[in-house]
C-alpha cells in the first residue's frame, strides 16, 4: 500500500525483506532503501472512463516497467550518494509513463535513441538491469563495459542508441537510425515495412538548433521517425515558459505545435498517463512503420528529483512539485488495473516483488563484477591503435607490454 507521506512502498514486499548486501565493506540493510526514496504521495485518481483499451497482459507490462524505472533511479540515488558512482547522475523518476508508453510500444527491432537522463529508456528498451547498473558502477560487465557511465548507455542488440551528454546530439543519430531502415526498405529491398525510431530529448533541447533540422529532414525524407518530446517545464533552473517563444501568441510555448509547420502531426498527451502516452504512440508507431512519415509527440511530464543528484533542487516551488506528485503515473495506473479487474493485489504484489529482486540482483552483480582493465581506456580511441603513434624506442604504443587487454581492432 501507499503511504501518504512516504515511498511509492511503504515495505518491501515478499521474502526479500530479511536480505541484504554488501557494498563497499558496510553490511546495508534493504531498509535504508527508503531514506533514498523519492518521496510518492497518494494521488488524488478517479478511474478514467475514457482510459484506452489495454489487455491485462499490456497493463501488468507497462506496470512492471514504470516500478522497474521507479525502483531502479531509486536505487541508484542510493549508489550515487554510498559512493559507488561517480560524475552527472540524472534520474527519471516521474517520468515513467513516458519512456514505458513508448518504448513499450515499439517491436525489439525498433530503435530508441536517448538523452543524458537515459537510465530508464534503456531499461524499458529491454537492456538488463544488471548491465545498466554495472555500467553505472563503471564496471566491465556494463552495457558499455564501464567506459560509459550514467550519461552513456549503449546496447546494439537492444537497438538502445545511446545517451548523450550534449543536449540535441541524440536526435540526428535517431534520425539516421530513421533513415537506414527506410533505405533497407526502399532502396535494398529488405522487408516489407520500417523499422521505428523514437528519439526521446527534453522541452530544453527544444531550443537547440538540430532538433529544427532533423524535423525538417525527416519530414522531407518521409523517415519512420518518432519526436518525444520529454516537457518537464524546466531545463536545469530555466524554466520553459522562460525560455522559449510561443508560437500562436498565447502564454504557453507549446511544443506540439511545431510539427505541422514542418509537414507531420503534432500531439500533446498528457505524459503522466501511461495509457494515454501509449495510445498516441502507437498511432505514430503504425504511421511511420506504414510510410506515413514522422510525428511529433510532446509529453507534459514532471521530474520528482532535481535536475541531476548533485542539484538541490530550491528553484521549483513546492506547490508545482505538489501538484505534479499528485499525478504520480505508478498509482494512478495500479489504481486503473484494480478498479477495472485487469489485476488483483496480490498481482500488484508480485510484480512488486519481481522489481526489488531485479534490482536489488543488479546491484549485487555491479558490486561483485570486475572493475575494466587499464589497458581498455586506450580502447575504441582510434579505429587503428598506430593512431597512437611511435614510443620510446620505435615501437607503435600499441606494441608497447600492457597498453590494450581487449577488443581495439589491430590490423
Ligand atoms: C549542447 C549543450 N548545451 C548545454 C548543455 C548543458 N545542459 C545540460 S542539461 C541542460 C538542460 C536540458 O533540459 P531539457 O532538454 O528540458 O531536459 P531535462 O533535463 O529537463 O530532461 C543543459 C542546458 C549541454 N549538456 N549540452
Ligand atoms: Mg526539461
Amino acid at each position: 500500500m501507499l503511504s501518504s507521506k512516504g515511498a511509492l512502498f511503504s515495505k518491501r514486499p515478499g521474502n526479500v525483506t530479511s536480505k541484504s548486501h554488501m557494498w563497499g565493506g558496510a553490511k546495508v540493510s534493504s531498509d535504508s532503501r527508503s531514506v533514498f526514496r523519492c518521496q510518492a504521495v497518494v494521488p488524488a485518481v478517479k478511474p478514467n472512463a475514457s482510459a484506452p483499451a489495454v489487455t491485462p497482459e499490456v497493463a501488468k507490462d507497462l506496470y512492471y516497467d514504470m516500478v522497474l524505472g521507479r525502483e531502479f533511479e531509486d536505487m541508484c540515488a542510493q549508489m550515487y550518494y554510498r559512493g559507488k558512482m561517480f560524475g552527472f547522475v540524472h534520474l527519471y523518476c516521474g517520468q515513467e509513463a513516458v519512456s514505458s508508453g513508448i518504448i513499450r510500444a515499439l517491436e525489439s527491432r525498433d530503435y530508441a535513441c536517448s538523452t543524458y537522463r537515459d537510465h530508464v529508456h534503456a531499461l524499458s528498451k529491454g537492456v538488463p538491469a544488471r548491465e545498466v547498473m554495472a555500467e553505472l558502477f563503471g564496471k566491465k560487465t556494463g552495457c558499455c563495459r564501464g567506459q560509459g557511465g550514467s550519461m552513456h548507455m549503449f546496447s546494439a542488440k537492444n537497438n538502445f542508441l545511446g545517451g548523450y551528454a550534449f543536449i540535441g546530439e541524440g536526435i540526428p543519430i535517431g534520425l539516421g537510425a530513421a533513415f537506414q531502415s527506410k533505405y533497407k526498405c526502399d532502396v535494398l529491398g529488405e522487408g516489407n515495412d520500417y523499422a521505428v525510431t523514437a528519439s526521446f530529448f527534453g522541452d530544453g533541447t527544444c531550443n537547440v538548433g538540430q532538433f529544427y533540422e532533423c524535423l525538417n529532414m525527416a519530414s522531407l525524407y518521409k523517415l519512420p521517425h518518432i519526436f518525444v518530446v520529454e516537457n518537464n517545464k524546466w531545463a536545469i533552473g530555466m524554466s520553459h515558459a522562460r525560455a522559449t517563444s510561443s508560437s500562436s501568441g498565447d502564454q504557453d510555448p507549446l511544443i506540439y505545435r511545431k510539427g505541422p509547420a514542418f509537414g507531420m502531426p503534432g500531439v500533446l498527451v498528457d505524459g503522466m498517463d501511461v495509457l494515454k502516452v501509449r495510445e498516441v504512440a502507437l498511432e505514430a508507431i503504425a504511421r511511420a512503420r506504414s510510410g506515413g512519415g514522422p510525428t511529433l509527440i510532446e509529453c507534459e511530464t514532471y521530474r520528482f528529483r532535481g535536475h541531476s543528484l548533485a542539484d538541490p533542487d530550491e528553484l521549483r516551488s513546492k506547490d508545482e512539485k505538489a501538484a505534479y506528485a499528485a499525478r504520480d503515473p505508478i498509482p494512478q495506473l495500479k489504481q486503473y488495473m484494480l478498479e477495472t479487474s485487469m489485476a488483483t493485489e496480490s498481482d500488484i504484489k508480485d510484480i512488486e516483488r519481481r522489481v526489488m529482486e531485479v534490482v536489488d540482483d543488479s546491484v549485487k552483480f555491479a558490486d561483485e563484477s570486475p572493475k575494466p582493465e587499464r589497458g581498455q581506456l586506450l580502447e575504441n580511441v582510434f579505429p587503428d591503435p598506430r593512431g597512437f603513434g611511435i614510443a620510446d624506442g620505435g615501437r607503435y604504443r600499441y606494441e608497447l607490454p600492457g597498453f590494450s587487454s581487449g577488443t581495439a581492432a589491430v590490423s
